[in-house]
Parts: C-alpha cells; sequence; structure tokens
C-alpha cells in the first residue's frame, strides 16, 4: 500500500493582490508558497501551489466584481442544474482566459520553471463522467466568455467518480482523490447554508422530513475569455445538523455518535454510485435531490432579497436541467412555492413551468431515468405526492385531446372493419343466394364497441402517463423522469440535429403531438480556448499567424478563413510539422504511462471515449485483431505496402458494467500479444491509455491524425469529441451518427471515412437480423482467433464474443457483425489516402478551418436567445 502524497496546506485569506496596478507576480507566487505549503519538499508541487493561490486571488477579484454588478442590475441568470462538471485542470484555462500568461511565465522563469512544469501538478477535477459533464463545462466557459448572468450548480463530490487503474490486464475503480492536495480553485461559503430533508411523512399535509443535512456552498470562479465577467459555479457539500452526537458518544455508542455525519459523507462521496441495490438507487435519488433543493433555495433567497413577489420569477431564472438527473426540480419547485412560499397550486405550475427548461442527452432506454413509486415515496413522500398531482391534472387536461384521437382512430378502425365485413358479408350473402338461404343480424355488436371505446382512452391515456407501470416488473409503478421533465418543462430541446429529430419521432412523439413548438435542437460545441487554443498552443500559433489576428479564438467563424491556406504547400508543410511535434507529445506519454515505445512515424489512430456497447469499441478491437492476422501472413513485399498505425484506445467502463469491463480487457491482451511480437515492430501497435480524462485529451486530441465515432447509428446522441478532434485537423472515420453528420456537412463528407447502415435501417435490420449467421469472413476469423486463445484467457472472452449473438436482445443488437465489412472498407480507404501525404495534410487543414460551427459559443448563444432570454451583461 503506497500512503498518499496529502500536502498539508493553510489556505491563505482570500485576496491578497494590492490593488496598486502594477505586482512583482514572482513575489507574489513566493509568498503565497509559503503560507500555503507547510513542509512540503521545493519543486513544481510547492511552486505549483504558490502560482496557484496567487492567481486564485486575481480571479476572486474578477468574480467578486461581476458578482456585486450583476446583483446591482439583477439581469436574468440561467442556472445550469448538472450532476456531472468534468472541469479538469484550472491553472491553464484561468491564466489565459485572464490575460495573464506573459506576467505568469516571467515570473516562472525567474524561479527557474515554466507554466508547462508546474500546470502538471494540478489534479483534474473529474466531477463527471463523459461527454454530459464535458459539455456542461465547456458551457460554463463560453457563457462567462460571452458575458451571460449565468451559474452552474452540483456537487462537489469528494471522490469524483473513480480513478481507473490496470491490474493483471484488467480495469480495477480505485477513488479518486482529487482534493488530497487541497483546492485552490474554489471558496468555501459557510453563510450559504440550507437544510435538505429526507424521508419522514406527511402530517396534516405537511411534510416532515426523517432526516436531514445541511447542504454548504463551494463558489468555483469561471473566467471568461478577454472579458472581465467571472462566473459562478457553486457547487453543494454535505454536512451533518449535529456532526457528533455527544451523549452517545460518552454512552460508548461510537457508531451512532457519528452516525449522522455518516449519512452526509454518502450522499457528496462519489457520482454515479452503483445502482444495482436498493441503497444505492436510494442514495442516486438522495443526491440528486440534495443539490436540486439547495440550488433552488438559493435561486429563491437571493431572488427574494431584491423582489417580494415570487410571480416574477420566470423573468429572472431560467433552471436548464441537464438530461434527467435534476427532474426532481419540477417536484421541489413546487413544494418550495406552495408549501414554503404559500402559494396555490395554479400559480406555483404557472411560475413553475415557465422557468424550467430540459435538455436530453440520449436515448439509451437504460439512461432514461425511472424511479419506483415505492423508492420515491419513502426517500421523498410529499414529493411523490405531488407528482401524482402533477400526473392526475396533465391527464386530465390531455383526456379530450386522447379521446378524439381514440374516437378517430376507431372510427377508422371500425370502418376498415366493416368494409371487410361487409366484403365478407356480400361474399356470404352471395354463397348463401347461390344455396337458397337466409342471413341473421348481429344485434349486440355497436353495444360491444361503445364499451371498447372507454378502454381504450384509458390504454391510450397510459402513454402519456408520467406514472406508468414496469414492463419488466409487472406491478411495480414507476415515475418515468423525462415525462416530468417535458410535462414541467416549457422548452425541450436535443444535442444534434439527428438526436433531435429522433427523440421527437421515437421518445415522444405523443408530447411532440400536443405541443411541438415545445421540442427544439441545439447541435453541442466545445470551448475553443481549451480545445485547441491551450491545448495545442503551436497549431494556434499557426492559425493566428495565417490570420493575422488571435480573434478566432472568440469568433469561431474566422477558421473559416484558413481554408486557402490547404493550397499552399509550405503552410503545409509547418501544418505537417507540428501534428509531428504533437504525435511525438503523445508517444512520450504512452511510454511513461504504459512502458511501450511507438514511433512517429505511423498514422495514429484513436478512439477515446467512455466504454459502451453501442460505442462499438469492441468492433475497432476486433478490427484490430485481423489487421494483426494480415501483417502476420503478409509477405515482404506486402508489408512493405502496408500503413503502420498506432491504435489509441481510452475510456472507463462503468463499474457495474460486466461487457463494458471485458472490452477493456480484450484491449488489453490485444495490446499486450501485439505489442511484444517481434514479428510486428513498428506495423502495429495498440496502447491502452487507463484513467483517459480531461487532461489525458489534452495530450491526445492534438496529436491524432484520425479518430473514431462508430457507434451504430441513432445511439448517439451527438458526440463532442469528434468536434475536437476535428478541429485539431484529425480526421473521423464514423458512422451517420450524432454530430458527426453535422461535422460532415461543414466539412464536406468527402473528407469524413463515413461507413454503416443509417439510423432509420435499424429497427428493420434488428428484425430481419434474429437469426444471422452470414458473417463475413474477417470478422469469423478475427473472433476465432479470440476464442482459440490467441489474446489469452479464451474462456474469459466467452461471454463478449458470445454478446454479438445474444438472442435476448436479437442477434448482433448493435449490428457490429452487420457494419463490420463496411468498416474494414473505410479503413482501406484511410490507408490509401494517409499515403498521400500531401493531399490528407491539405484536407487536415480543411477540417479545421470547416468547424468553427461546433465552439460552444454558438451553441450557448442560441440557448440565451431561444431558449433562457438571458442577456449579456458585460461589466462597464
Ligand atoms: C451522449 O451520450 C453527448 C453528450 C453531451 C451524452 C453524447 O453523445 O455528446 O451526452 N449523454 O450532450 C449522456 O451522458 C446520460 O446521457
Amino acid at each position: 500500500m503506497q500512503p498518499r502524497a496529502v500536502l498539508e496546506i493553510n489556505k491563505p485569506a482570500t485576496s491578497s493582490s494590492n490593488g496598486s496596478g502594477k505586482q512583482d507576480v514572482a513575489a507574489d507566487i513566493v509568498a503565497a508558497e509559503k503560507y500555503t505549503v507547510t513542509g512540503a519538499p521545493a519543486g513544481p508541487s510547492k511552486l505549483y501551489q504558490g502560482v496557484a493561490w496567487s492567481v486564485h486571488n486575481k480571479l476572486v477579484d474578477a468574480f467578486e466584481a461581476t458578482q456585486a454588478y450583476w446583483k446591482e442590475k439583477d439581469p436574468k441568470h440561467v442556472y445550469y442544474l448538472s450532476a456531472e462538471f468534468l472541469m479538469g485542470r484550472t491553472l491553464t484555462n484561468a491564466v489565459h482566459n485572464m490575460g495573464l500568461e506573459g506576467e505568469y511565465a516571467e515570473a516562472l522563469k525567474k524561479l527557474g520553471s515554466s507554466l508547462e512544469e508546474v500546470r502538471s501538478q494540478e489534479l483534474d477535477a473529474a466531477l463527471g463522467n463523459g461527454g454530459l459533464g464535458r459539455l456542461a463545462a465547456c458551457f460554463l466557459d463560453s457563457m462567462a466568455t460571452l458575458d451571460l448572468p449565468g451559474w452552474g450548480y452540483g456537487i462537489r463530490y469528494r471522490y469524483g467518480m473513480f480513478r481507473q487503474a490496470v491490474k493483471d490486464g484488467l480495469q480495477v475503480e480505485l477513488p479518486d482523490y482529487w482534493l488530497d492536495n487541497g483546492n485552490p480553485w474554489e471558496i468555501r461559503r459557510p453563510a450559504t447554508q440550507f437544510k435538505v430533508g429526507f424521508y419522514g411523512s406527511l402530517q396534516d399535509g405537511k411534510w416532515v422530513p426523517g432526516e436531514e443535512v445541511i447542504a454548504e456552498a463551494y463558489d468555483v470562479p469561471i473566467p471568461g475569455y478577454k472579458t472581465k465577467t467571472c462566473s459562478n459555479l457553486r457547487l453543494w457539500d454535505a454536512l451533518p445538523t449535529t456532526e457528533l452526537d455527544l451523549q452517545a458518544f460518552n454512552a460508548g455508542d461510537y457508531v451512532k455518535a457519528v452516525e449522522q455525519k455518516r449519512k452526509a459523507d454518502e450522499i457528496t462521496a462519489v457520482l454515479y454510485p452503483n445502482d444495482a441495490t436498493e441503497e444505492g438507487k436510494e442514495l442516486r435519488l438522495k443526491q440528486q435531490f440534495f443539490f436540486v433543493s439547495a440550488s433552488l433555495q438559493d435561486t429563491i433567497a437571493r431572488y427574494l432579497e431584491k423582489h417580494s413577489d415570487l410571480s416574477g420569477l420566470p423573468e429572472k431564472a431560467c433552471f436548464q436541467m441537464n438530461d434527467t438527473h435534476p427532474t426532481i426540480a419540477v417536484a421541489e419547485l413546487m413544494r418550495l412555492l406552495i408549501d414554503v412560499h404559500g402559494l396555490s397550486y395554479d400559480d406555483a405550475w404557472a411560475i413553475t413551468t415557465k422557468t424550467v427548461a430540459y435538455t436530453n442527452h440520449t436515448v439509451m432506454p437504460e439512461a432514461l431515468e425511472k424511479w419506483p413509486v415505492r423508492v420515491l415515496a419513502k426517500l421523498l413522500p410529499r414529493h411523490m405526492q405531488l407528482i401524482e398531482e402533477i400526473n392526475d391534472r396533465w391527464l386530465a387536461s390531455i383526456k379530450d385531446h386522447v379521446a378524439g384521437k381514440v374516437e378517430k382512430e376507431l372510427a377508422a378502425k371500425a370502418a376498415a372493419v366493416a368494409e371487410a365485413k361487409a366484403a365478407a358479408k356480400a361474399e356470404a350473402q352471395a354463397a348463401a343466394k347461390a344455396e337458397g338461404k337466409e342471413l341473421a343480424e348481429d344485434e349486440e355488436e355497436a353495444a360491444e364497441e361503445k364499451k371498447e371505446e372507454v378502454d381504450h382512452v384509458a390504454e391510450a391515456l397510459k402513454a402519456y402517463s408520467i406514472i406508468q407501470e414496469n414492463q419488466w416488473n409487472k406491478g411495480e409503478m414507476l415515475v418515468n423522469m423525462a415525462y416530468l421533465a417535458v410535462v414541467g418543462s416549457f422548452a425541450v430541446n436535443g444535442v444534434a440535429a439527428i438526436h433531435s429529430e429522433i427523440i421527437k419521432t421515437d421518445i415522444f412523439p405523443q408530447f411532440v403531438e400536443l405541443f411541438p413548438e415545445r421540442f427544439q435542437n441545439k447541435t453541442n460545441g466545445v470551448t475553443l480556448r481549451r480545445w485547441l487554443a491551450y491545448c495545442n498552443p503551436e497549431l494556434s500559433a499557426l492559425i493566428t499567424e495565417a490570420l493575422g489576428t488571435d480573434a478566432w479564438v472568440k469568433d469561431a467563424s474566422l477558421l473559416e478563413k484558413l481554408k486557402p491556406f490547404a493550397e499552399d504547400a509550405s503552410f503545409r508543410a509547418r501544418w505537417r510539422a507540428i501534428k509531428q511535434q504533437k504525435k511525438a507529445a503523445l508517444a512520450a506519454h504512452i511510454k511513461e504511462v504504459t512502458g511501450y515505445e511507438v514511433s512517429t512515424e505511423p498514422l495514429f489512430d484513436i478512439q477515446v471515449k467512455r466504454i459502451h456497447e453501442y460505442k462499438r469499441q469492441f468492433m475497432n478491437a476486433i478490427s484490430l485483431i485481423y489487421r494483426y492476422k494480415t501483417i502476420k501472413e503478409a509477405t515482404p513485399e506486402e508489408r512493405a505496402k502496408m500503413v503502420p498505425r498506432v491504435c489509441v484506445f481510452g475510456g472507463k467502463a462503468a463499474s457495474a458494467y460486466y461487457m463494458a469491463k471485458k472490452i477493456v480487457g480484450l484491449v488489453l491482451s490485444i495490446s499486450e500479444t501485439v505489442n511484444n511480437d517481434p514479428d510486428v515492430g513498428d506495423l502495429l501497435k495498440v496502447v491502452f491509455l487507463p484513467n483517459y480524462n480531461v487532461s489525458e485529451a489534452e495530450i491526445i486530441i492534438p496529436g491524432a491524425e484520425l479518430s473514431q465515432h462508430i457507434s451504430t447509428a441513432g445511439t448517439e446522441a451527438s458526440g463532442t469529441s469528434n468536434m475536437k478532434f476535428a478541429l485539431n485537423g484529425s480526421f473521423i472515420i464514423g458512422t451517420m451518427d450524432g454530430a458527426n453528420i453535422e461535422i460532415g456537412e461543414n466539412t464536406g463528407f468527402e473528407n469524413l471515412f463515413i461507413f454503416g447502415v443509417k439510423a432509420e435501417e435499424i429497427n428493420r435490420l434488428r428484425e430481419e437480423r434474429k437469426d444471422f449467421k452470414d458473417y463475413d469472413p474477417r470478422w469469423t476469423a478475427a473472433l476465432d482467433m479470440v476464442k482459440a486463445g490467441a489474446f489469452g484467457r479464451p474462456d474469459y472472452f466467452d461471454d463478449l464474443v458470445a454478446s454479438v449473438n445474444d438472442m435476448t436482445r436479437g442477434n448482433d443488437w448493435f449490428l457490429l457483425a452487420n457494419d463490420f465489412a463496411s468498416y474494414m472498407d473505410a479503413q482501406d480507404e484511410v490507408d490509401k489516402l494517409y499515403r498521400d501525404q500531401e493531399e490528407w495534410t491539405r484536407r487536415s487543414i480543411i477540417y479545421t478551418a470547416s468547424n468553427g460551427f461546433f465552439s460552444s459559443d454558438r451553441t450557448i448563444d442560441q440557448y440565451a436567445r431561444e431558449i433562457w432570454s438571458v442577456q449579456p451583461t458585460p461589466l462597464p
């Protein structure tokens, strides 16, 4: 067991800047270093602390100025409620956004170091899982940059999600001790506390919680780029109402003495605790309610400092629910307005439905949250009661519409039946006539049809009901949180054009029919600060030189002007040299982390994202096995023609996701076999980089030449790394899914390697392929190698291999085998183009030049105008 290297830190008093304008930054750093770290050895880690606390003070000044100004002006704010914020490191971002890089570079030079050296000492704030959390972080950057009044609200998870490590060729999960060295980027607010209750009962219609914790605020300043605006991410920590029960303690009951503290600690320990158990489910809901309740109470309290009448709340606040995790906000806002502030149900509902908006981020059924009524009623009895009332009123309000629809459908059906019957009757009559007989009339028919209609309406209403029966577990009632979100919101949006269509046709069609205007699209974006300017300073400098300005960092549409440079051979040479430099940096990182030595000559081919069957890392792995087999069997002449590749994987598998963990295991096994096979040499290297996170991505993405976004069409809502890769001049191999489609439209589809079936073909194919056996021979050959143990542990991979034939969902559910042949063809096209380095580089430039659309500034501008109605409010 390694001891954790925890620094001892005495947090400095906030804001030490002397306000006299000119400052000696080096002295400031040294001073901060002294009062922040005691007993730590000198070196980059100590220096990091000094720099960070020195920058902290500048951030706090900007933060206080902005917040005071907004408080005075009282503009409408957006509150971005999110279970995840994947912030990554802050130092570089803060220094650059505030335009302090010159000062700090100079100061650090004096101190014998550099920003690059100290930045690596910072631990990632990994309070997120994947794209959804990183999107939230990009959005905060853009909101501040566009001077839009708005805060993020979330949870300060003490151990993040988990740190992924590799042990014996498999993923293991460890706590992520990201707060070990203190956190210079937050400000604790002991004065901002709210009580949050759980359990208990309803007494005389009033909720009396059985358990309470205190939510305490931590503010994380979010500096905008080239603006004085410094926004806020407010994260909640949970404290017990009684930290130590001294009586229990003195009575020797030490467990009971700290029970409250333990319960509070549980809430803010980790993101997404395993919800396979009932306790886990309850804990997740507890977390969701905890941060939502605190955030709403906080917002209302601030609103009431300036206004007395809550009916004006929609003019001052908009709550954007980032996926369904914060959806309990609909019920909690109702409760606060009715039970705490004395409003009528109708007034409360009018306010709620003008204040709350919902973004859907997924169509995967397992991620569309449904809470058992049982769990909700136990943990939040008053909220369950309100949800029932919301549902009853909702269903009553649409009953006529549904009845009308049913009537029409029945009439159409009856007409068809009558027609068929008449035809049959005519036929029978004709036959009877031929035999010389008479036919009797059926008199009971009409009465029966009337009775049927009533049942049909009730049946049809079920499709609209927020409370539904569990289709897998009859008798269990569930609250469909996405439906609650749709009913309670004034706007619902998807995150890429195709996804926003799919949610209308497949997820919420019955709601679209009632209020089509509520549904919108907001194609995702990424901040060009972090994902181009700062993670790839060399490329950024070249872009700035070519365009004669760095204005593209804030106005991404200017990137378009790079296009003519793609035709300039000397520019291409410089572009290529920078890519080589970034590949070298990635190669060095691979060596440091995995020990594998990779050449920088091969094509760098990357797939980094959460591990999931729908993202099809397994298909990529199988293709690499086939590539390996081809190399092994090739003649020297054939080998000479091959395009060598370094193939990098990264991504976490959810701790309870059995199949995903096996996929990680397979990639690691392939990597070990291939990289140690002397026959292969530099023709193929396969690398799994553990603990993929924001900082890893900042090294990986600039070094990529090809990146893989190969989800089964219709399953990836958007993807955002595809945008980051494209902006860094990396090609995309991918399916017609998520934002790939819009990237194709912007870049020109001829520049992407598109393969596989389209979303509209999926359902038919899944049906057709129930007994599919006609596999591509390359697919079969590769799988046979796994089965035969070419990568060790054949038994371990048995069910992964079999998962493609999983009959419970239907054969080849994610259509890996189905798409394999076209995937391999697309890969051949990649190799072919890579041989022509001039053309490859030309198109790489086109990628960067074409994708300014995917700046999150554009996305946020759309949200602000089309959903939030929030105006830029810059400091004078
Ligand atoms: C989607 O899977 C998308 C991000 C951000 C994810 C991904 O395609 O880019 O959201 N969804 O919109 C998600 O995490 C819980 O759902």
